[in-house]
This record gives C-alpha cells, structure tokens and sequence, in this order.
C-alpha cells in the first residue's frame, strides 16, 4: 500500500477518499464495526453535535453539501452516523475498509523506509506512509471505584455505549462526571428513570442550544452561496461561526448595561459563541470574571434549591474547560426526581452491589452511567504501539508530553501523519474543518514527494522544539492553562500536564502554508 489509514471517522474516510483522487493505493483499518468514528461509539441518548449542522459537514464536493439535507441546527448523533454512511456508500468507501480491524503495532524498518502495521489477527501490511485519523475523543477514561467489581447493577460509559440502548425506565441512575456528555445526558435520563442521582466532581459552564428545527429559507440561503459562507468560517479562530462575530469590546472595560445586553442578546442566541461576545474572555481575567459572573447568577435564577444552584456554579475560568452545551441542564436540577451530589471535597468512597457511598451515606443505584470523558489527544495515538527510527517508540517519544512538528508531524517517526494531532487547532475548531486542511495537506504532501524523487519526509528537532515553544508560548498567554482540563491532560493521572492543542486556526493555516511553500521548511526530505 503507499498509505495505510487508521480510523474511519470523518478523517479516515476523506482521508481515503484523497487518496484515491490522487491515485495512491489506500487502506484503512477500522477497530469498530462502522464508519463514523466518534458518531459510531457515542450513542448515548441526548449526544448531538454542539457545531451547527450546516457546517459540521464536509465541504470537498459541492454536489454532497447541496444534496445532503440536515434537519435541525444541531444534529443527533443517528443522524450524524446516518450521514457518515451517506458519505461512505457514495463515494464507495467501505471497499477499502476493514471494520473490527483493531491495529496492535505500526513499526517503522529504516532499510525499507516501510511501515509494517499488524492488526489484532495477526494480519500484516506494508505501506509508505501512515495517517493516524483516530480521532481526539475516541479512547474512554474508565476510573476504576473501590468495590466496582461488587457492584450488581449495570455500568455503562458514554463513549462505549451499547448499540441496542440502555432503558432506565424504573430503575434508580447515577451520572458520573457533568462534562459535555453527562451534561447532554443527564436532562434525557431525568425524564425516563425512576430517580437520577448526578455525582459532580467539578461543576462545568454550559449555554443553552436553543436547537430547533432548521428554517428551510435559511438553509436555501447559506446553500445558494455554500463556498462563501465556508470561507468566512475558516476565517474566524475556531473555524465556526463566521456569521456570528466576535465582539471588538472588553469585558472588562463595557458598563454593566452593555455587559448584560451583549451576554443576553448571546445567551438567547445560544451555543459555542457566546463566549464571543468579547473580544478577550480567554485572555484577561477581568473580563472572564465578569463574564463567568453573569453566567453564574444567571444560574442562580433557573435552578430553584439555593444550595443545588451553588453546587452548579463553576470557580473556574469560563471556557477553560470546554464550554459545553446544553438542553434544559440547569432545569433538570428542579425535577423532584434529581438530586446533585457533591465530589469537590469527597470523592466517591467505594460502591457496594447496590450502590455508591460518598462521605459514609449510599446512594441506592441500579445502573451508573460513566460520563468521565477520554484520555484526550494522545490516548489512542499511543494504543496503536508506534515505534520509529531506532526502535524508540512514541510513547518513549511522548514521554514528557506530545512533542510534534505541527500537529501533524513527529521527529524520529518519517512518513507518519497525524490528523488533528497535539499541536494542532484541532478541539478547538470545528474539527471537520481540521480535518479538510490535514487531510488536503498530507495528500499533497506525499504528491509533492512523489514527484519530487523523495521517499521520505521527517520534521527536524530543531522545527519540532520551535513548534511546542510556540504552542506552549501561545497557551500561555491564555487562560487555558488556570484549570484542570482533559486539554491539559489533567484528567488522567499521571499524564504531563501539557497544553495540547493551538488556540487560533488562521494563524495555524498560514503558518502551514509558509512552511510548505518554503520547501517545507522544518522539514528533512530525502531523496
Ligand atoms: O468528558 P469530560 P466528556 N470521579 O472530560 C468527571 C467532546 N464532546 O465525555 O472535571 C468523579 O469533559 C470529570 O470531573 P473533573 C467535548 O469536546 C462533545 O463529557 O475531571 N468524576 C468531568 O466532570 C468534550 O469536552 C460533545 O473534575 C470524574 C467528567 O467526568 C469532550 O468530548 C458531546 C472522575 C468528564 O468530562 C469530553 O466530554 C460530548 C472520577 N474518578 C463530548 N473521572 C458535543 O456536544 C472523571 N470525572 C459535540
């Protein structure tokens, strides 16, 4: 093969598809049994995109955007998986898939300048190049409990939930973790089990989606000129949102007047850009303080229990965590069949066959739901047991954190390209947009070496350090370090804590472009 391809996720599958309009042999291994990726794993009830539809698609062929009809602003995880198999069956994608093909090891022979990938049966194959598409989101944080094993209900984890559903119709549930899936899960479950108990490590800022149907004029409207409407989004720092843009104002410095008009006016918009509303909420304390203030009263006035209100306000940074957003969360908290149990001081002690006990008192439970997240950017990157040049693998490599030549890129390990890799905008981006610029760029990259006589390119050290002092360098100089966050790596443990991904798309794409058109610059091709 020139190009073995692991994952069929949104990057996977146009990764592919690149390929093969580019005439390179292409193979992809799938460890699940669908395309689809996070869409295929995540079937939690209530998980839906917090990207508009319209633009959580992709944009490669005109006739597939024009064509595809999204039914509301937000979609449904089945609707996304329904569209993730449109794609597949219409480009004829699957014939180069193997699904429940789990990779074990990818080992780089420096005489062949070949990469060997051998799959869970044993199956081997050689290629020119890897692309690692495994998604950022895609391997499950599962904390062990004391007394788990003894525990006679069912436990379930968002990110691995069972293909024929869950039903909590009677029975009495306990949410672990109030992240983006708990908090997308939790108002759902609320409405179908007897009792729901919600155990909250950290509280986390949400906004209301305000999803509704999508209002056909509106759709003709953005259809009708697709490309533009495109362009402007990749304009902006999180490749979304074109049509909705940020504020030129301080927080800090507006009246309390013009503080509420703007936040409300968002807040009745609903969504990711509400953080937008200012134009340095992510980067001057002042101004996230009073943002964070607004949001914090405005849940004071939904949530009826004053001391559950309190419980629910986050002491974090607004947007530190990711922003998270919601349908009726904070609402949820006034149904007489909710109750919020507090982690922050307490961790849960142990559970028992019928339940979890925290600070001495059992919570009586038949089945828990695991919303804990991921080990975030590198986790499945690692399980795929990468070894390089010299036989030093990347979790030697990664030792104390990510390093990377742009995201894309890792020294000591040529020819091998990560999609939305550490050191790329990646989560902090509409990620199909990352994902069109990785794949377009690895595409022409091997036709330029291709063309070129080279048969290998590897990311010098000098480059790759350069590149984490600008990404540390850029972090920096935000509020995204202040906090715990799976961005940071803080949420495994003994994980580096490292800032993983690039705040600021445009920059991030111009950058690229100067490398590639500087000879690749950064870069060792050999020929
Ligand atoms: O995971 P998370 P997630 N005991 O890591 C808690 C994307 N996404 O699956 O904050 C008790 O955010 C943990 O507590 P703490 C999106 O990018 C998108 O919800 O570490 N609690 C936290 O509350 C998102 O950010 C959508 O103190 C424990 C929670 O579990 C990312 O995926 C939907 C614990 C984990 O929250 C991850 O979201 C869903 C323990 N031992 C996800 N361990 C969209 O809408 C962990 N927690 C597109």
């Amino acid at each position: 093969m020139d190009v073995v391809i692991v994952g069929a996720g949104f990057a996977g599958m146009y990764m592919l598809h690149s390929c093969r309009q580019a005439g390179l042999s292409a193979i992809v291994y799938e460890r699940g049994g669908g395309v689809g990726g996070t869409w295929y794993w995540n079937r939690y009830p209530g998980a839906r995109c917090d990207v508009p539809s319209l633009e959580y698609s992709y944009q490669f062929s005109e006739d597939l955007q024009q064509e595809w009809e999204w039914t509301e602003k937000y979609a449904t995880q089945p609707e996304i998986l329904r569209y993730a198999e449109h794609v597949a069956d219409r480009f004829d994608l699957k014939r180069d898939i193997r699904f429940d093909a789990l990779v074990t090891s990818i080992t780089y022979d420096e005489t062949t300048n070949l990469w060997t990938t051998t799959l869970k049966d044993g199956e081997q194959t050689t290629s020119r190049f890897i692309v690692a598409a495994v998604g950022c989101l895609s391997s499950a944080n599962r904390p062990r409990f004391t007394g788990d094993e003894t525990f006679s209900g069912r436990i379930v984890h968002t990110g691995e939930w069972p293909h024929e559903g869950v039903d909590f119709t009677g029975k009495r549930v306990a949410v672990i973790g109030t992240g983006s899936s708990g908090i997308q899960a939790i108002p759902i479950i609320a409405e179908q089990c007897d009792h729901l108990t919600v155990f909250q490590r950290t509280a986390s800022f949400t906004i209301p989606a305000h999803n509704a149907p999508l209002d056909p004029q509106y759709v003709r409207s953005v259809k009708s000129d697709y490309s533009t409407f495109r362009a402007k989004n990749m304009l902006t720092r999180a490749a979304l949102g074109g049509d909705t843009p940020t504020g030129t104002s301080s927080a800090s410095e507006v009246s309390d007047e013009e503080l509420d008009r703007v936040l409300s006016e968002r807040w009745a918009k609903g969504g990711l850009l509400f953080l937008g509303g200012f134009n340095d909420s992510m980067v001057n304390k002042a101004s996230n303080d009073r943002v964070a203030n607004w949001v914090r009263d405005k849940i004071s006035s939904i949530v009826r229990d004053p001391q559950t209100a309190e419980l629910l306000q986050p002491e974090t940074v607004i947007g530190c965590k990711r922003l998270v957003v919601d349908s009726g969360y904070y609402e949820t908290f006034n149904r007489p069949n909710v109750s919020l149990v507090d982690l922050s001081e307490r961790p849960i002690e142990r559970f028992t066959p019928h339940g979890i006990v925290v600070d001495g008192a059992e919570h009586p439970v038949d089945i828990v739901v695991l919303a804990t997240g991921f080990d975030a950017m590198t986790g499945s990157l690692l399980k795929l047991g990468i070894t390089g040049r010299n036989g030093v693998s990347l979790a030697d490599a990664w030792n104390a954190g990510p390093v990377n030549y742009l995201g894309l890129t890792v020294h000591g390990f040529p020819n091998f390209f990560m999609i939305t890799g550490p050191g790329s905008p990646s989560v902090l981006t509409n990620v199909l947009v990352s994902i069109q610029h990785h794949v377009e760029w690895i595409t022409s990259t091997i036709s330029h070496l291709d063309a070129h006589g080279h048969h290998k390119i590897e990311a010098t050290k000098d480059a790759q350090d350069s590149w984490v002092a600008h990404v540390n360098g850029v972090a920096s100089m935000t509020l995204f370090p202040t906090c715990n966050s799976w961005y940071l790596g803080a949420n495994i443990p003994g994980k580096p804590r490292i800032f993983m991904p690039l705040p600021g798309f445009p920059d991030y794409v111009s950058r690229v472009s100067r490398v590639t058109e500087n000879h690749y610059d950064g870069f060792a091709l050999t020929p």
